[in-house]
């Protein structure tokens, strides 16, 4: 943990200046050890907050949204997701029950559309950068591609996830998550399987608005 906080804050240093784009991190199962990630404490403190970066757009830091999952394909699934504005990052904290044990792919889906019993009234995955599917911080992969979340054997699961990929209403569509949805699969995502990692029935959606 600690060796990979370090690797984050090095890469921040080195790339802060000029670009956001390397500093994603992902916890998963983590939610209280999230400090331990927050590359913006300690000796980054010159100060390039908004004024270094290109994306053109002032960020709404603070904004929350709680997303209310609802259950599909006939699964017992609920939940919530919340989404936080950061200065720099969106923040994602998942919480679940209802689901079967193990491993679950979780995605952004390009429309915000829940209606369907099925959950396909959501769309593909969002994609705004036309990537192939794979595993996030890897050469390729949408912007939707999560991953996947672990279920308890009671069916609960939580998942943390910080990205400066996304915000919450900025004028980037290819940074934008409002408007898209949140889906829950059945089986866990396999980040290679096109388009969508082969991870099955979707069990819970729920519209980012
Ligand atoms: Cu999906």
């Amino acid at each position: 943990m600690k060796k990979i906080t370090l690797a984050i804050m090095a890469l921040g240093l080195i790339t802060g200046l000029n670009s956001c784009k390397e500093s994603t991190k992902e916890q998963i199962n983590d939610i209280t050890d999230d400090m331990s990630y927050d590359d913006d404490g300690g000796d980054d403190d010159g100060g390039h907050a908004h004024d270094g970066d290109d994306h053109g757009d002032t960020l709404m830091v603070g904004k929350e949204l709680i997303i209310s999952m609802g259950s599909k394909s006939g699964s017992d699934v609920s939940g919530k997701i919340i989404l936080t504005q950061g200065e720099k990052e969106v923040n994602m904290v998942v919480s679940l029950t209802g689901l079967t044990a193990g491993e679950h792919a979780i995605h952004i889906h390009e429309n915000g559309d829940c209606t369907s019993d099925d959950g396909k009234s959501a769309g593909g995955h969002w994609n705004p950068t036309t990537e192939d599917h794979g595993k996030w911080g890897d050469h390729d992969h949408h912007m939707g591609d999560i991953g996947n979340l672990v279920a308890n054997e009671e069916g609960g699961a939580t998942l943390t996830f910080n990205t400066d990929k996304w915000c919450i209403g900025c004028d980037d569509d290819t940074r934008n998550v409002l408007g898209k949805a949140f889906i829950v699969h059945a089986a866990a995502d396999d980040f290679e399987s096109q388009p969508s990692g082969a991870a099955g029935a979707r069990v819970a959606c729920g519209v980012i608005e």
